[in-house]
């Protein structure tokens, strides 16, 4: 789950549109007066001289400290060799002939990192003494970091040279790093975009996040097809990014009782009590020493083991309480939009925001300023739901621990927040049952209810009990619920949604009721992608011959994504096409080699390359892929030899996780497995078509695929996918799309120009009427679909009964319109086959596409929060 972006504001925040205003605008633009010489978990707050204003050297003299540095900063080939030779033998004490690749990956990695320890250092107490404002983003897909941090410093290259003279290569301990998989799907992936974004645009912004031990699972597939999950032990050989913490911590309790004392008041006791314990990684920005940290929390029990049990002979109840605490941190829940409403689920949430939001408090507190003027100094951005109980929590600080008064800490709480909703899917929307919430924090439950939500809709609307109920924290089925998405609007002073239909619905479905109740709280900020990792780093090809073209400056148009506009000049010019196509050649062969070494199945690399790959559900219609590539198969199958001769070429790849729980998903996987059994092994299609299912899909694997793809696939039901990032990344590559009018995908198209996309299928305007219920038979619904639909029950692809449920959901309710857009669906497939014959065309295609994503750049999008939401500007850490 977790990780939050915070971002601080260098006490310069602009006028903020907010309910009302509370802070003395004398302050603006001058660093804040605080309390002399103290130690923040932050970094340094210096002491000053109360005359001059200038910083007095806290220990010794200052020119010692800074002359004594470990090493200076490694920057030429010796000096790189020589701090990798020194990690080796020292850190990790090996001798050259005991250093493999995982050994060399470590010791490079640990001198890359003595490199951005002085950036970050000297970041945070840029910001401590410019005075912080945070703000919050949710969890972490980060992949790996080491091609990242070479890249943003500069220093590939000459880390590169110093590697070769020590008998290792840079690719192969890039391929040595595991990645951090502390995230799902896209919304993982999205939040670490925005983090190297806030870096690279030097914005003061933090991230929080749980430090789980197994992140998401391993997928293994089983000979039948099914998919098998395996834990993934990502910190079995240590984590050189992480600086462990053990002097940050901070208490958090759970159970116990409250009792209402006065004024609002109450205090919480016993119950279980832990403490949050902070491990540092730092966020290298892109061509700036601005560095920000990702705070990653550890829980570890609060006192060691229970010694009284110890002493007494029962070793195993004195280390229950330790392995009680540790399991709030051991495993990522594998759900992606699915909410499952397990109770260690929602431990895990509310020791994050606990730990933040005391760690916040703390740093807060440091500069000694009026409590009141907390949201002066701190945005907390909550991405989606998961989060939401930091609201009664700060509450829970104000009220009880700071004893504010309960309308101004309100006050104070509204100014704070702000929301961002990924998903209007039902099923996905977070409730938690009452007594459940009770139990595990009896304190915020009395909060929730103090919240007077109830007596304002009444005032507005007297007497209308339906939008009461509507708009109520509580579900009164039974159990009753919380409403967490009602919680997160209501504590927040802005709500966005993350592309602009997505935003529209939120404000015309699920939020209805607020966006009327709040005109103005709500926004949309269409999400981006870092085209640092997402071009730079995943396609080198593509990006030298840019930078070749664009005037020799890589980084110009990778800060600047619009730049990419003067691809159009040569659109049409053979000779850069060619040099196009080769670039794109050559990545599908580098893909290649990975499946053949990975699978054994040697692909066609002058085929078209058609991918699908993203959490693998209902929604997504991987199903409506599959389905087409039966019908695909059996058309082939139909023809002459000398007509298969005409099919343009396909191999068709899907990659990735169905959430363990999900058998529907988990159905899909098999059937995918199972016809590209049956299509690879019959010769009557070899080399024309291919299909493939690549385990377990990760940042890595993407970062292989997509640059190889020729036209990806993003084709979801209408309405139902918020945004989509993948859709930006295959874009950003030079493959077209071929997608449903959903999500990102309908701004891509507008911005790329309609000519350079497929897209099909019902509009969410048709849809939301059929979506109802809907009972026709499926031969009139689609006859081609129920042709395949009988196939796989007649045992074409292995025992048809496996797939019953699969195709009993299509031929019957078809909750997700399959079958209202498979003839759509093939016909614009049939219009990509046609395209791709045209190759100086669709190569033309290709040019324009990438040339008009500069909006999709997560630079982009977070400005967009920074002036908009956060009310932050950039602060720049001086040479
Ligand atoms: C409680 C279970 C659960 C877990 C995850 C519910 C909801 C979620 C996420 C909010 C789902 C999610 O990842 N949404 C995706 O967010 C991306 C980033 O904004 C979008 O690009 C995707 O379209 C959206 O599905």
């Amino acid at each position: 789950m977790p990780i939050t972006v915070a971002a601080t504001n260098g006490g310069a925040a602009k006028a903020a549109a907010l309910p009302v205003p509370v802070f003395d605008p004398q302050h603006l633009g001058k660093p804040p007066k605080r309390r002399a010489h103290k130690r923040s978990a932050t970094g340094y707050i210096p002491e000053r001289d109360e005359k001059t204003g200038d910083e007095i050297w806290p220990r010794g003299d200052e020119a010692t400290w800074k002359k004594g540095l470990l090493t200076e900063p490694p920057e030429d080939e010796t000096s790189i060799s020589n701090a990798i030779v020194h990690h080796a033998q020292t850190t990790i004490a090996r001798q050259p002939y005991n250093l493999d690749d995982a050994g060399a990956y470590q010791a490079v990695a640990l001198a890359v990192r003595d490199d951005l320890i002085i950036n970050w250092n000297d970041t945070q107490s840029h910001f401590t003494r410019t005075a912080p404002k945070v703000v919050h983003v949710t969890r972490l897909r980060t992949g790996r970091a080491l091609d990242n941090a070479l890249l943003n410093l500069g220093l590939r290259n000459k880390f590169s040279d110093s590697i070769g003279k020590l008998g290792f290569t840079l690719e192969d301990l890039l391929d040595s790093e595991r990645d951090a998989g502390l995230g799902n799907g896209g919304l993982g992936r999205l939040a670490a975009c925005y983090l190297d974004s806030s870096a690279s645009m030097e914005l003061p912004v933090w991230g929080y996040g749980l430090r789980y031990k197994y992140g998401i699972f391993q997928q293994l597939i089983a000979p039948d097809g099914s998919q098998l999950e395996a834990p993934d032990p990502w910190l079995n050989n240590g984590n050189p990014w992480e600086i462990h913490r053990p002097d940050v911590k901070v208490d958090v309790r759970f159970y116990g009782h409250a009792q209402r004392i006065n004024r609002g008041r109450a205090v919480w006791t016993a119950g279980q009590e832990v403490v949050a314990i902070a491990n540092d990684v730092p966020v290298p920005g892109y061509r700036t020493r601005n560095t920000n940290n990702l705070r990653l929390w550890d829980a570890r029990p609060k006192s060691g083991f229970d010694l009284l049990s110890f002493n007494a002979g029962d070793y195993h109840r004195a280390v229950d309480s330790s392995n009680q605490a540790e399991a709030i941190t051991r495993v990522l829940y594998p759900n992606d939009n699915h909410d499952a409403g397990k109770e260690l689920r929602l431990k895990q949430q509310y020791f994050w925001t606990a730990a933040s939001l005391g760690d916040i408090m703390r740093r807060f507190k440091d500069l000694g300023k009026p409590i009141t003027e907390f949201p002066q100094y701190v945005s907390i951005q909550l991405n989606d739901t998961h989060p939401t109980l930091a609201i009664p929590e700060l509450m829970r600080i104000l009220v009880d621990e700071e004893e504010v008064e309960w309308s101004t800490a309100w006050q104070i709480v509204i100014r704070t927040f702000a929301y961002t909703n990924h998903t209007v899917l039902p099923e996905a929307l977070e409730k938690w049952p009452i007594p459940l919430v009770e139990n595990l924090l009896p304190r915020h439950m009395q909060i929730i209810y103090d919240i007077p939500q109830h007596q304002a809709v009444e005032r507005k609307y007297p007497g209308d009990r339906d939008r009461l109920a509507r708009m109520s924290l509580i579900d009164e089925t039974w159990p009753k619920f919380l409403r967490m998405a009602n919680l997160a609007v209501i504590g927040s002073f802005k709500v966005n949604g993350v592309a602009e239909l997505h935003s529209q619905l939120v404000q015309t479905t699920i939020l209805k009721d607020f966006a009327e109740f709040y005109p103005g709280k709500f926004r949309n900020i269409t999400n981006g992608i870092t085209p640092r990792r997402w071009l730079d780093q995943c396609n080198p090809g593509l990006s030298a011959l840019i930078t070749e073209v664009l005037g020799g400056k890589k980084d110009e148009w990778l800060k600047d994504l619009n730049l990419l506009k003067g691809l159009t000049k040569y659109q049409d010019d053979p000779g850069f096409q060619k040099k196009w196509n080769a670039v794109k050649l050559q990545n599908k062969e580098r893909l290649a080699h990975y499946i053949e070494k990975t699978t054994g199945v040697i692909v066609n690399t002058d085929s078209m390359f058609d991918i699908q790959v993203k959490r693998i559900h209902e929604y997504k219609r991987q199903n409506l892929n599959i389905l087409g590539v039966i019908h695909r198969y059996l058309e082939i199958k139909r023809k002459t030899p000398e007509e298969r001769k005409k099919v343009v070429p396909r191999t068709i790849l899907f990659a990735g996780k169905a959430a363990p729980g999900y058998y529907a998903a988990k159905l899909t996987i098999r059937l995918i497995v199972n016809v590209a059994r049956v299509v690879n092994a019959d010769p009557d299609v070899k080399g024309i078509l291919t299909v493939l299912f690549l385990p377990d899909y990760s940042v890595s694997l993407a970062e292989l695929l997509i640059p190889a793809s020729d036209i990806s696939q993003h084709i979801s039901t209408a309405g139902t996918e918020a945004s989509g990032t993948g859709n930006m990344k295959f874009c950003l590559n030079g493959g077209l799309l071929l997608g449903t009018v959903d999500g990102a995908s309908i701004e891509i198209a507008e911005e790329v120009g309609e000519e350079n996309v497929f897209m099909f299928g019902h509009l969410v305007e048709d849809l939301r009427y059929q979506h109802q219920y809907h009972h026709v038979n499926i031969q009139q619904r689609s006859q081609t679909l129920a042709a395949v639909l009988d196939e796989i029950s007649n045992g074409r692809f292995g025992d048809g009964h496996v797939y019953e449920s699969l195709l009993n959901t299509i031929r019957g309710n078809d909750y997700y319109l399959i079958s209202e857009d498979f003839d759509s669906y093939l016909k614009a497939q049939e219009i990509v086959d046609e395209a791709y014959q045209d190759r100086a065309s669709w190569t033309k295609k290709s040019i324009r596409t990438v040339a008009f994503m500069g909006k999709f750049s997560s630079d982009r999008a977070i400005i967009q929060y920074a002036e908009e939401i956060w009310n932050i500007e950039p602060t720049k850490l001086k040479a």
